[in-house]
């Protein structure tokens, strides 16, 4: 079967079983588990909620950390009158890798903790009957996957995770796993293109089936009124006096695709979706035409006990604070997020940067000194001899997350890495393929962009120039020259930015990251550094930049909420960086943030 990413939908020749629920879970160190048959069930399991992150659920401090192969395991019943069609699971993310195993047998296998794959079982599933799924999974990190980093293993013999990165390594199965039941001719991918023409839109289509018979598509209004149709697998529908999807203005029509032979429908799918352009031009950010000013946060998928399990109750939440503070668009840093995340932005009218989980991706102190253990000469990031490798599974990535992500209007740029090393010629070759990569696999030529770290500026960073818009992660009066140092790093920053705006041509800037740790408890007057006083003494400090370069067209602060990290040193159980705490409940910071937001019009430093 074709890989299909379609979000699954019922429809009259589809059907959707929830997996979801307690499944059994057991950790397997030793890696013996397909050798003693687990494949067919686990001989000594505990239970365990799917989704979730299994780490904060449990107790002890080696079932949190654990590193290694784990296994999952299932029953799920067949219905007979499923016979002769095609039988699939659906998995929304396991992280980082799986192997699937349905009554002994291998269906099928996974690399990448955040994106949807599916496993055909009709060769091996018996019908009318329950069946056994097992998931060998595994939450090693190493160079030649995204997210980067390294395992190593204690004096005890137990791994351990070493993450290039500032979150907590959440792993498990973190997103809803289905049952689905689809005709064996069937609609595997489905893109549009939207044209705005006077007061109507013109949308390209294709349509990717698995047989010849004959495509219809239709678009139907909030009402349930057909409002255009097309027949073939490729054309352009016109809908009339178009209603937009706007920032906070939702419109959301219903496209329906079949599969059609005679009177006969083979196949029928549908998606909600906005018609809307977006492009970079002149400098501005133009939805539909017309400029937006890009504010709000960069993110995570990351809650109290769940870790990074997909949490609609915590998802909503993020929505209605995202919503009161005045904000109008988010980062997935920095990885694809759970598909009902972009299925709510679509309907709340949110714009949101979708990032791939390319972080890490830098010689990081812990990295570097391995590197350099090997080897004895420094080798920057792009220069390894497993560079190749890391490309290959980071095109893999790029190219599932647009597929699967293409036609949310939601989604209004790619952000390709984040903050990786890029002072070194070396690394341009591998920005250029990927960046190429992206505009071949959109449709709709979605602006790029990837995440600039605070070592990478005007005249060092070799990488910039592949970017549609430039995105900055900046830390003056955090990282650097914090506390009463800020009139130093008011003016390092300022020299910084009239560096870029020298060099930038016409391209608009962003802020993807700039933040302070900030402790609920901590109030100082006159402030400190960690106090809630300071993050707002930050704030105004960022924003008094901002303010002064038109070119600068968006500000999304870091964190929208506190969140976990690895302990150590730099973090006090976790980045505190959030405007509001784990818990969704705001610091001082986000009343500040509602006052400015609320103010600064959409068009804020648009054309005139
Ligand atoms: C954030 C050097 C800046 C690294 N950047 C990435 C992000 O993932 C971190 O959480 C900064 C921080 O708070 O340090």
């Amino acid at each position: 079967m074709i890989q299909s990413l379609l979000y699954p939908r019922v429809t009259e020749t589809r059907r959707v079983i929830s997996l979801d629920g307690m499944w059994k879970f057991q950790f397997d160190p030793a890696s013996k588990g397909v050798e003693e048959n687990w494949t067919k069930g686990l001989p000594d399991s505990c239970s365990m909620p799917v989704p979730a992150s299994f780490c904060d659920i449990f107790t002890d401090k080696d079932s949190r950390e654990y590193t290694g192969d784990f296994w999952y395991e299932t029953d799920f019943f067949v219905p007979g009158e499923w016979k002769d069609n095609e039988i699939v699971i659906r998995f929304g993310s396991v992280t980082h890798r799986a192997r699937v195993f349905v009554n002994g047998t291998e269906v099928g296998s996974h690399v990448g903790g955040f994106l949807p794959f599916n496993v055909c079982v009709n060769d091996v599933v018996k019908y009318n009957q329950y069946n056994k799924l097992c998931v060998q999974a595994n939450n090693e990190l190493s160079e030649t996957m995204i997210p980067c980093g390294a395992t190593a293993t204690l004096s005890n013999g137990k791994k351990i995770s070493q993450p290039y990165f500032d979150f907590y390594n959440y792993a498990g199965i973190q997103r809803p796993v289905k049952l689905l039941m689809l005709p064996k001719e069937s609609i595997t991918d489905f893109t549009v293109n939207h044209r705005i023409t006077g007061s109507d839109a013109e949308v390209d289509y294709v349509v990717e089936t698995t047989g010849q018979n004959n495509v219809l598509v239709e678009v139907y209004d909030k009402k349930g009124n057909k409002v255009a149709e097309a027949n073939g697998k490729t054309g352009t529908i016109v809908v009339k006096d178009v209603k937009l999807w706007n920032v906070h203005a939702a419109y959301l029509y219903k496209f329906v695709v079949k599969i059609v032979d005679g009177d006969t429908v083979i196949d029928e799918y549908y998606d909600t979706i906005g018609i809307r352009t977006f492009e970079v031009k002149g400098g501005h950010f133009l939805l539909n035409g017309k400029p937006v000013y890009l504010k709000g946060f960069g993110k995570h998928e990351d809650a109290d006990i769940r870790g990074r399990g997909l949490d609609m109750v915590t998802v909503k939440r993020d929505f209605e604070l995202m919503k009161w503070i005045g904000s109008n668009c988010f980062r997935t840093s920095h990885y694809p997020y759970a598909e009902e995340v972009y299925y709510m932005a679509d309907e709340e009218g949110f714009l949101v940067i979708d990032e791939t989980p390319a972080v890490g991706l830098m010689e990081s102190t812990m990295n570097f000194l391995a590197a350099n253990q090997g080897t004895g000469k420094k080798v920057t990031f792009f220069e390894k001899e497993t560079t190749p490798i890391l490309l290959e599974h980071h095109r893999e990535v790029l190219k599932d997350m647009i597929k699967r992500d293409k036609n949310h209007a939601s989604v209004i740029a790619w952000s390709i890495l984040n903050e990786p090393e890029t002072n070194h010629e070396s690394a341009t070759p591998y920005f250029e393929n990927l960046f190429d990569y992206a505009h071949e696999l959109d449709m709709q030529k979605r602006p790029r962009t990837f995440a600039v770290i605070m070592m990478s500026l005007p005249h060092t960073c070799k990488c910039w120039q592949v970017c549609d818009f430039v995105s900055l992660n900046r830390y003056y009066g955090w990282y650097v020259m914090g506390g009463y140092g800020m009139v130093d790093a008011e003016a390092a920053f300022r020299k910084e930015m009239d560096g870029w705006g020298a060099i930038r041509g016409e391209r608009p800037f962003i802020f993807t990251e700039y933040g302070a740790d900030t402790l609920p408890s901590e109030h100082k007057l006159p402030s400190v550094m960690w106090s809630q006083e300071y993050q707002k003494e930050y704030l105004d400090m960022n924003h008094r930049v901002f303010d002064s370069y038109d070119w600068i067209q968006g500000e999304l602060v870091w964190n929208f909420a506190d969140f976990q990290t690895t302990e150590g040193i730099m973090r006090a159980n976790g980045n505190k960086k959030g405007i509001f705490t784990r818990q969704r409940q705001p610091k001082d910071a986000a009343f500040h943030f509602k006052e400015r937001w609320d103010n600064l019009p959409i068009d804020y430093k648009g054309e005139k």
